[in-house]
């Protein structure tokens, strides 16, 4: 009998089975038996000696192993189990094989590394008795702490479910919000939270946090920079309590291997930035707002963010009679020049994100939707250094289907990353809710899908559980259900690309363009008297259906 920590998926050996002493053709029986999960590091998996080596008469096992290093190559952190593997020799044995000598040696050393790393992992500090989320397909309907879809390595259309859906965990919602809405006060105490701005609740916070995205299996965060550490009384102190808090975010990160899809600044809650930040009446509030941003690009390059973020959160008017609108856009298209040289000098690499909102909090915001903040781009010659965050509640509060700005900014190679949440379209507020439902998600997936993917964007949930969601155990489930629920939309969207019938639906819709003096039109080529010409000659075009029902029956066969 052999016992090993060994990565897996579900029940699936991934790396084969190091601690075999004799080839599979020596043995008669091979029984597999796994117990105990818990989270590991794979790295050392990095190249499994022996791949491919294994004894092609047990062809289940063999393909499940070949899996290994493709796999570990992918990841840093990832669940083992314990694997039992109990044999029975075969009377006439073939000869001992030389691969299990040569990868002996390399694997006792891992073994002894994964044993040390186990024994970190099960120190569950902060959430005790609660996670990882593993995938289990097989669920009961009650049991929602698991995934059924997000399968971190499955493979969809040539990528990896991890790879084209990049979530991200955001902080101020799930380790700042306290549940407090207009009419109430808090309502979610987390037992880590004192409650107070010292710097010792921020550290502590930061650690629960990164105990949350590891147990939940997600690779990045996002963060505002007032989330992480209390603003001092001079900006000096602010940058200093923020330098200290980013010390340790970097140490967490490395430990884990969780990165920093994105980071912004928090414009919009200080009363400086009452009249805007940026787009302030008073140039010494946007100064304040140029040293503040300063120093989250600093942070970012630090923290190796992938991207940055400008939500105008007080970029807007509420009144035009006070309000000079044509010097506020001026103002905000200097700000962000500022920005770009500031980002070439220091040599940030990550990609400048606008986040569009139609309203809230100002009566209406500059960056209304993907279309105005495009706009707004090439009206000032700054398209080249931004791409946009389309947060789908946004979307709905500017009046438009969930999936319109996605589409939108995909069509103009403009979709940068997307902040994955759902409003309540009865409603006409920002509710942040966790993105459940499977049709809008699937139409996202295609745009992701269609687009080749959102890197170095992601799907951050900017999304809180509810008010009367406290219990610790809701936030994990919030976030395994909306993984899963993007899981399912990837999945849905890929079929509904490789089985070709939509585009082959909506190409028959446009054939007219393709040829003839269609195709000279949409070239540029054409006159308005070529075009009277036609029309002449063929007269009135014969109208044709839209079909939309039957679209919407196809898409409905998807989900
Ligand atoms: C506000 C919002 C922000 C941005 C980042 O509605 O979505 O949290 O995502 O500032
Ligand atoms: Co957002």
């Amino acid at each position: 009998m052999h016992e090993a920590w060994l990565p897996c998926v579900g029940d699936s050996p991934l790396a084969g089975s190091p601690t075999y002493d004799e080839p599979f053709s020596a043995l008669s029986r091979i029984t597999c038996k796994w117990t105990e999960m818990r989270e590991g590091d794979s790295s050392e998996y990095g190249e499994v000696p022996g791949r491919g080596e294994y004894n092609p008469s047990r062809p289940e096992l063999q393909s499940e192993m070949m899996k290994g290093p493709v796999f570990a190559k992918k990841m840093t952190h990832i669940l083992l189990g314990r694997l039992t593997v109990s044999t029975t020799r075969q009377s006439s044995a073939a000869p001992h094989s030389g691969y299990t000598q040569h990868v002996l040696p390399a694997m006792a050393q891992a073994t002894a590394k994964r044993q040390k790393m186990a024994h970190a992992n099960r120190e569950s500090e902060f959430f005790p008795g609660i996670g990882p989320v593993e995938y289990k397909p097989s669920a009961e309907p009650s049991e929602t702490l698991v995934f059924r879809h997000y399968n971190a390595q499955q493979e969809v259309l040539g990528r990896t479910m991890e790879e084209w859906l990049r979530f991200s965990v955001c902080y101020w919602h799930s380790f700042r919000g306290t549940g407090s809405d207009p009419f109430g006060g808090p309502t979610i105490k987390r037992p880590w939270d004192d409650g107070t701005d010292s710097l010792d609740n921020a550290k502590r916070r930061l650690r629960a946090a990164f105990e949350f995205f590891t147990k939940l299996g997600i690779k990045y965060w996002t963060f505002h920079d007032r989330d992480l550490a209390p603003e001092g009384k001079t900006l000096a102190e602010t940058n200093a309590n923020l330098d200290e808090v980013v010390e340790l975010a970097a140490e967490l990160m490395n430990k884990t291997g969780v990165k920093l899809l994105w980071a912004t600044c928090n414009l919009f809650v200080h009363p400086r930035y009452m009249h805007g930040a940026a787009t302030s009446c008073d140039a010494h509030v946007t100064m304040y707002a140029a040293a503040q941003v300063k120093k989250g690009l600093e942070v970012a390059r630090r923290l190796g963010a992938e991207n940055f973020v400008f939500w105008g959160g007080r970029e807007g008017y509420h009144s035009l009679i006070n309000t000079d609108v044509r010097a506020e856009l001026d103002h905000l298209a200097a700000f962000y020049k500022m920005v770009i040289a500031y980002k070439e000098k220091i040599g940030f690499k990550g990609q400048l994100l606008i986040e569009p909102k139609a309203k809230e909090p100002t009566r209406h915001q500059y960056d209304y939707d993907a279309q105005t903040v495009m706009a707004f781009l090439h009206q000032y010659g700054l398209n080249a250094h931004f791409k946009l965050n389309i947060e789908p509640n946004h979307t709905t509060l500017a009046g438009h289907p969930y999936e319109h700005d996605v589409i939108f900014s995909s069509a103009y190679g403009m979709l940068g990353s997307i902040d994955a949440n759902t409003g309540s379209p009865d409603l006409g507020w920002d509710t942040d809710q966790f993105p459940m439902d499977v049709r809008s998600c699937t139409m996202v997936m295609k745009a992701v899908l269609e687009q080749d993917g959102i890197a170095p964007g992601g799907l951050n949930f900017d999304a809180k559980v509810r008010r009367e969601s406290t219990d610790l155990k809701d936030l994990f489930i919030a976030h395994a259900a909306a993984m899963d629920t993007f899981a399912r939309g990837l999945k849905n969207a890929a079929s509904m690309i490789s089985d070709g019938v939509f585009a082959k639906s909506i190409n028959a819709r446009y054939v007219s363009w393709k040829s003839g003096v269609g195709s000279r039109i949409a070239r540029g080529e054409a006159t308005l008297e070529e075009c009277e010409k036609v029309v002449m000659e063929h007269g009135d075009p014969r109208p044709e259906s839209g079909h939309q029902e039957h679209f919407e029956a196809m898409l409905n066969h998807y989900i």
